[in-house]
């Protein structure tokens, strides 16, 4: 059972303990929950180095003192179980090379640099190389099949796309659909890379490309409110949207990073998300390097003995994770984790979908630890509403709003409701990690605020203490495993099929994913309903798109209920599938 993870070349020695000045909160953070302080009190606080700018390579690499800069930063382990140690300082050079490199490229400010890569430490290098020209950097899942990289390269109108040679087909597959596509910067970390010279997108290898290059930059004043990145979000409708954030979002990254996950500096932290995700940026990448925080890093895939062998081998201290994964571990058993010793594990967060009570007991008895489950989006760029040390946890429950942050719930006229109703999850958040637009729609954007409320998409009550309670979705968007997934795109991926006339798509509970996918599918005349035909559908739109995108169960009916309009009436199919009645049918074309 045990694993033997094999120790490459330090960069530096083992994660020391640091003594710093730096970085310590004067107040107790829950002393400023009575007496909120401003986002500007925070950023004094924290001591987040105001006056040099806030672009997010300084905070969370290059402005931290030389007790900082020499410790580990990235604690890397590889699929393979190989470990390596990259520094505050090595990442930071490397870094500045990156930077050059794409200065010399002719990279402008806000030119759209996706990173589809697996976890490797030239992911976190090259996503900070952007930053500091200014451009706006686009971290996708390793995952994604070829449709969904088409959808958001053409819409991001992406220039620079960072790859390996194992992903690398999945971008040629789609380049020449792409015309603002320039350059292809292939990581190959086992063989030199050999660029096709005769490719119609530029090739280059990622190491001879940036080996001429200083490794010193100076980064140009970053105005907090300059964009950085963005993450794709899926909603009920169209393709995903580009949700785009600033620099500016650090303070609210760190200042949640180190009152709600507690991160202090000697901890060594373990966020589990991919940066192809928000949680894999905000507290993957920023909040915990902007407190100076050593973070553990796995390429690798989950399985209940390697994510305990990492637990304990490498002490880890603060967990991040997310509910399916938690619940997947439960179904191995409480025995598994108990023959380990977590020695220095002291807080564990969830994120992504809700935390049922069970897995917070079961937290309780495996870990000698709580569960705090804290609620935010790919929108909000920060945690927002949460549980937190100091806070007593109320078993399902996602805590309270962080401080500086106002929530309520409003009914159908975006008017408040009173302490115990449930209605819409709407917020007032003045935190500077909120995004700032959805990439070429404004319109969508806007349609997001009401009555100088931000509409959130969830459903929730809040009690008479103040506590929120996650009720679900309030449109047609599908959460399984943690993965928001449109409806939309699955039916568009279903019907590229030849043997699919329409589809329609919606979410399915499920105790150990929340939600699965279930298709309904009418078949093209000629087309005979078979076990292998429907495999082979699912299959087809895992290629496409991802793992998670794929439909668990396929049903084939005769035709789609829809509007009269021709809309695909999801609503009917779900209650169909779960037995409910059906509601107003009265505008269903199909009976
Ligand atoms: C960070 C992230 C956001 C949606 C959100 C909600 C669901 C997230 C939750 C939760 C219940 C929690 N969600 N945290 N639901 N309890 N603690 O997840 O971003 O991928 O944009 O998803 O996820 O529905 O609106 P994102």
């Amino acid at each position: 059972m045990s694993i033997d993870f094999t120790q490459k070349q330090s960069v530096v020695p083992a994660i020391g303990v640091v003594e710093t000045a730096h970085l310590t909160s004067p107040m107790n953070p829950w002393d400023c929950e009575k007496n909120p302080p401003s986002w500007d009190a925070m950023h004094t606080q924290l001591n987040l180095p105001k006056a040099t700018g806030y672009n997010q390579s300084t905070v969370c690499l290059d402005g931290h003192p030389d007790a900082i800069l020499n410790k580990t930063a990235l604690l890397w382990v590889s699929a393979t179980h190989e470990v390596e140690h990259h520094s505050f300082l090595e990442l930071s050079l490397a870094s500045n090379q990156v930077a050059n490199a794409l200065t010399a490229l002719g990279t402008n400010p806000q030119d759209r640099i996706f990173l589809f890569l697996e976890r490797i430490p030239e992911l976190y290098v090259s996503f900070f190389g952007g930053l500091k020209c200014h451009a706006i950097l686009c971290p996708i899942f390793p995952a994604f099949g070829p449709e969904a990289l088409l959808d958001r390269l053409q819409d991001a109108e992406a220039s620079i796309v960072f790859t390996s040679p194992a992903l690398k087909p999945r971008i040629d597959a789609i380049a020449s659909q792409v015309p603002s596509l320039k350059t292809i910067v292939v990581v190959d970390r086992a063989h030199q890379w050999q660029p096709n010279p005769s490719a119609s997108v530029q090739e280059l290898d990622y190491y001879q490309w940036i080996a001429p290059q200083s490794r010193q930059f100076t980064v140009a004043h970053t105005p907090a409110e300059t964009p950085s990145i963005m993450h794709y979000t899926s909603g009920t409708t169209g393709k995903p949207k580009g949700a785009l954030h600033q620099h500016g979002a650090c303070i609210a990254q760190a200042a949640t990073a180190q009152w709600v996950l507690d991160l202090s500096v000697n901890d060594v932290y373990w966020c589990t998300a991919d940066p192809g995700w928000v949680t894999g940026t905000s507290y993957g990448i920023f909040g915990p390097w902007a407190l100076g925080v050593t973070q553990l890093v796995f390429e690798g895939a989950f399985k209940p003995e390697t994510w305990y062998s990492i637990l304990e081998r490498f002490n880890v201290s603060v967990w991040y994770t997310a509910p399916t994964a938690l619940r997947m571990l439960m179904k191995h058993g409480s025995d598994l984790p108990k023959s380990y010793q977590f020695k220095a594990l002291r807080h564990i967060c969830s994120v992504g979908e809700p935390l049922n009570p069970e897995a917070i007991v079961w937290g309780r008895d495996v870990f000698d630890q709580e569960i705090y489950d804290t609620w935010w989006q790919t929108e909000t760029g920060s945690i927002h509403i949460t549980n937190r040390i100091g806070l007593p946890v109320r078993l399902g429950s996602m805590g309270k709003p962080f401080p500086g942050v106002e929530a309520c719930v409003l009914d159908d006229t975006f008017t408040p409701l009173p302490l115990g109703s449930e209605g819409a999850l709407a917020l007032k958040s003045a935190a500077p990690s909120m995004f700032k637009t959805y990439w070429n729609n404004q319109s969508k954007y806007e349609s997001r605020f009401k009555n100088g409320w931000y509409l959130t998409g969830d459903r929730a009550s809040v009690d008479t203490d103040g506590y929120f309670w996650f009720v679900g979705r309030e449109d047609d968007v599908i959460n399984t495993a943690g993965h928001l997934v449109g409806p939309f795109e699955v039916e568009s991926a279903l019907v590229h099929h030849p043997a699919v006339a329409e589809a329609g798509v919606i979410g399915l509970p499920c105790p150990e994913r929340m939600e699965v996918i279930k298709a309904y599918i009418s078949l093209k005349t000629g087309f005979v309903e078979t076990p292998e035909l429907l495999k082979e559908i699912a299959l087809f739109v895992r290629s496409k798109l991802a793992a998670h995108a794929m439909p668990r169960e396929i049903e084939v009916i005769e035709s789609l209920p829809k509007t009269r309009s021709g809309k695909i009436m999801r609503r009917v199919l779900k209650a169909r599938a779960l037995g409910l009645p059906e509601g107003d049918t009265s505008t269903l074309e199909e009976v």
